[in-house]
């Protein structure tokens, strides 16, 4: 492709040419995709008003540029690769060729089932090939597909169906992960139970659960797909139409529908993924992560697809059957290029050197991360014993709101510096702002980050509701986008992110809201008040710390935390769980009632000096009881 970037030089010229001509770089890059309809405009629109717009007037179709362009010189090149959950079960194999078909059969089985153009569909899976068709098979035809995660909890899927009101749900009768058997249906069932809106559950069958079927609402994939026509026309879909959205956490409030449009995201997905990993012909990319998460819908999903590539997606998790099993699988496979998470990385780091040694992982040539900071220690382990110190690292930043990567090193082409995401890709124009407001310029600098003009995969709003948009944002810098992440620049001008400076908490990559964990918190009968805040974790980055306020009914502080843990699995599931519960009989407040967050946190982290200025408090008292407390 004549916009990969190959050196050093190279990157810099693209990226001074997307600042100073936007329109004719992206113009260029945009025509090299497949469209029914060529665009009238590259973009339009500012982050004063956020109306942001790419290529407009321009009709395609997302699966025809994945999918149908590669058939006649690719058609039997292997597209999908699936890694069972367990290790000595068969693995499976598409071409494009195939893939294509069972995309289409999916499209006509959700065409019979009455789904229209821009109807919202909601796909509660595991992560079975069945899932990467069902997103392309709602993109075939113009739905708008939203992924809950599979970890997610029935009251957390009910949220979100009835927020976009899906018309129907994919699930499947049970998931595979690791030792355990997510029972997906009976979740969804209970879920749908407060799901005015869905009218038809589609479910495929993967671990032969005993489940129930309601009569005229449930039925089979299988019943329905195999009988489905083998060719679906591609709906055709103006630029700026939506193609799906994926709900995250804030600081404040329920987590929002991010919506994601179709030409700039795929634009901006195939760019940046061509780019950062410099895949080519031959490459075969493993993506850990779960299409729960945006990275799977960008990076396992569509960016490799629409590049050509094949794709593995593994169903299982990195310590099932052993602590070798991702080794195995890039064995395998023969893997080229790997991106997982931190978290992974350090827990797998901590099982020893010996479980990936005796792995055969010469066809390694890229490893990447996502999700959180990496520390220094896992880059390097990363770097020199998967890696064979011959692997570049890629530490790629980006965010739901993204839609693709904006700061990271290109494979081999630009500087890598441990921990650092280094320099921002083409189109990525960063500022670091005080709290002030202020643009902090030159090197050795340290503040919020922002980006300054639109790209792109930007999402455009969030789904009925662009005040929030607006106020998420774009209020905390007028015309700037504020990231919620803390940034570095170094003296070299590279960049190393630091990680939240908002009330959002990483734990294994995931963002959790604290408020979203306090308000499921209070539910629980027997807690008056809560605080959440997150503290270093050596495996997970983050951890959760709960302190709460309880009612004296209940005198066993055990019998309390169970209780809490299991309210807070109903309210949002597993993921959200506090590591440490600290029951405590006050909180410290300042005399306006707000909570000082800073002083828990560094309780939580085990900083007990320097808690720094506690004057304001209503009852400085309550510090003290805290430093002392059990947990
Ligand atoms: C892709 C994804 C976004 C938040 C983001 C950061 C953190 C992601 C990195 C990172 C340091 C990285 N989307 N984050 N990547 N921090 N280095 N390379 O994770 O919406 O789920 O999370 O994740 O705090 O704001 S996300």
């Amino acid at each position: 492709m004549f916009w990969q970037i190959k050196s050093y030089e190279e990157y810099q010229n693209a990226y001074k040419k997307s600042l100073s001509e936007p329109e004719e770089f992206w113009g260029e890059i945009a025509k090299s995709f497949q469209w029914k309809k060529e665009f009238d405009s590259v973009q339009s629109g500012d982050f004063k008003k956020v109306d942001v717009k790419w290529f407009e007037g321009g009709i395609l179709n997302i699966t025809e540029n994945a999918l149908d362009r590669h058939l006649e010189k690719r058609g039997n090149h292997t597209a999908l690769i699936f890694e069972p959950n367990e290790e000595n079960s068969e693995t499976k194999k598409y071409t494009f060729q195939e893939l294509y078909t069972e995309v289409c059969k999916t499209a006509n089985m959700l065409k019979s089932s009455g789904v229209k153009k821009g109807d919202r569909v909601c796909l509660y899976m595991s992560m079975v090939p069945e899932l990467l068709i069902s997103l392309l098979a709602c993109a075939r035809i113009g739905a708008v597909h939203t992924v809950v995660f599979g970890g997610f909890s029935a009251k957390a899927l009910s949220d979100r169906i009835n927020d976009c009101e899906c018309s129907l749900l994919i699930t499947n009768d049970g998931g595979f992960r690791g030792e355990k058997t997510i029972p997906l249906k009976e979740i969804a069932d209970e879920a749908l139970k407060t799901c005015p809106s869905i009218s038809k559950v589609i479910i495929h069958r993967r671990t032969y659960s005993d489940i129930s079927l309601q009569n005229g609402r449930d039925f089979w994939w299988h019943d329905l797909q195999s009988s489905a026509a083998s060719e679906c026309p591609a709906e055709p879909m103006q630029s700026e139409d939506p193609l799906f959205i994926l709900y995250t956490s804030g600081s404040t409030g329920k987590p929002k529908g991010v919506v994601h449009t179709t030409a700039g995201y795929m634009v901006w997905g195939a760019y940046t993924f061509r780019n950062v990993f410099q895949i080519n012909d031959k490459s075969i990319y493993w993506c850990s992560a779960d299409i729960g998460w945006v990275t799977g819908h960008t990076y396992l999903t569509y960016a490799p697809l629409i590049n050509g590539i094949t794709t593995v997606m593994f169903e299982g998790v990195p310590n099932y059957p052993h602590p070798g099993r991702f080794w195995n699988v890039i064995e395998k496979h023969k893997v080229s290029h790997f991106y997982t998470a931190p978290t992974a990385i350090r827990a797998l780091m901590g099982q020893g050197d010996h479980w990936v040694e005796r792995a055969e992982l010469s066809s390694l040539k890229v490893l990447g991360t996502v999700g959180e900071p990496i520390n220094e220690e896992a880059w390097i382990w990363y770097h020199d014993i998967v890696g064979r110190k011959k692997c570049p690292v890629v530490d790629t930043w980006w965010q739901t709101e993204t839609g693709g990567i904006m700061i990271s090193n290109l494979a081999g082409v630009t500087p890598m510096k441990p921990s650092y995401a280094t320099l921002p890709l083409p189109g990525v124009e960063i500022v670091l702002k005080n709290d002030k407001g202020t643009d902090l310029t030159g090197n050795n600098i340290e503040g919020n980050l922002c980006i300054k003009r639109s790209w792109p995969g930007i999402a455009r709003t969030v789904f009925r509701d662009h005040d929030r948009f607006k106020q998420t944002y774009f209020s905390t810098y007028e015309g700037y986008y504020f990231t919620g992440d803390g940034c570095k620049k170094d003296e070299n001008g590279l960049y190393r992110i630091t990680g939240r400076v908002d009330d959002v908490i990483n734990v294994s990559g995931h963002r959790i809201g604290t408020a979203e964990v306090e308000d499921a918190i209070d539910l629980n009968p027997h807690v008056i008040e809560s605080a959440v805040v997150g503290y270093p974790h050596d495996i997970k980055g983050q951890g959760i710390y709960a302190f709460l306020i309880c009612d004296q009914t209940l005198l066993d502080q055990e019998e309390i935390k169970k209780s809490i843990l299991k309210t807070v699995t109903q309210q949002i599931g597993p993921i959200a769980k506090p590591d440490k519960i600290q029951i405590v009989s006050g909180l410290p407040k300042t005399r306006s009632g707000k909570i000082m967050r800073r002083i828990l946190r560094k309780i939580a982290s085990g900083e007990t000096e320097n808690l720094g200025d506690t004057s304001t408090l209503l009852d400085p008292q309550i510090v003290e009881e805290l430093k002392e407390g059990k947990v």
